[in-house]
């Protein structure tokens, strides 16, 4: 009775990966482009992000990536895919790759936003990244109760209040609040 009842266990889960499987996979063939992105530095500290938009040919041409606009601590890249008419045929596979210069960028945690939206299909990717070692925020080589202090002190300002040090705005938003502690806190001891 007992191996019955795993044998299907295991049925319902073998039924229910194919499923996942086969959806994902229909997705990708009616022609929702997928983005992926990589963050990466060259030799003069430059930051980039690669973009990556993968589709099948369905009628799309992706013409113009748009801009990146730097929002304090956030950045976000609109690519406008434009249709071109009703190309039925064979699907063919494409793949468009981009690089976004993000420039020389201070100490902090940034947040990348690859953000398409057009009546068929909303593109939505979000990466975090990391530049230098920000949670060590007075140098010294290590994270500890004197980098959780600074933070505990500037706690609450906004730039440009007087109190405000945009050492300890980690994220680099204009504030020092409970997100720069937590990350702090995390890194404690490193
Ligand atoms: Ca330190």
């Amino acid at each position: 009775m007992k191996s019955r009842f795993s044998l299907m266990l295991i049925f319902l889960l073998l039924m229910l990966s194919f499923f996942t499987c086969h959806f994902s996979t229909s997705m990708a063939i009616g022609g929702a482009p997928e983005a992926t992105l990589e963050f990466w530095m060259d030799e003069n500290q430059t930051a980039f992000v690669t973009v990556t938009i993968a589709f099948f040919k369905s009628g799309y041409n992706l013409t113009d990536w748009g801009t990146v606009v730097r929002n304090v601590s956030d950045f976000y890249a609109i690519p406008q895919i434009d249709g071109s008419g009703g190309d039925i045929g064979i699907p063919m596979f494409y793949e468009l790759v981009h690089n976004y210069s993000l420039g020389q960028l201070d100490e902090g945690v940034y947040t990348f936003t690859l953000l398409h939206d057009d009546p068929l299909h909303t593109l939505w990717e979000n990466m975090v990244f990391e530049i230098g070692f920000p949670a060590d925020i007075n140098d010294d080589g290590k994270v500890d109760i004197r980098d959780i202090a600074i933070v505990a002190l500037a706690f609450g300002t906004h730039n440009p209040d007087p109190d405000y040090n945009p050492d300890a705005d980690i994220y680099y938003d204009g504030k020092v609040d409970i997100k720069d502690i937590a990350f702090t806190a995390m890194h404690f001891g490193e």
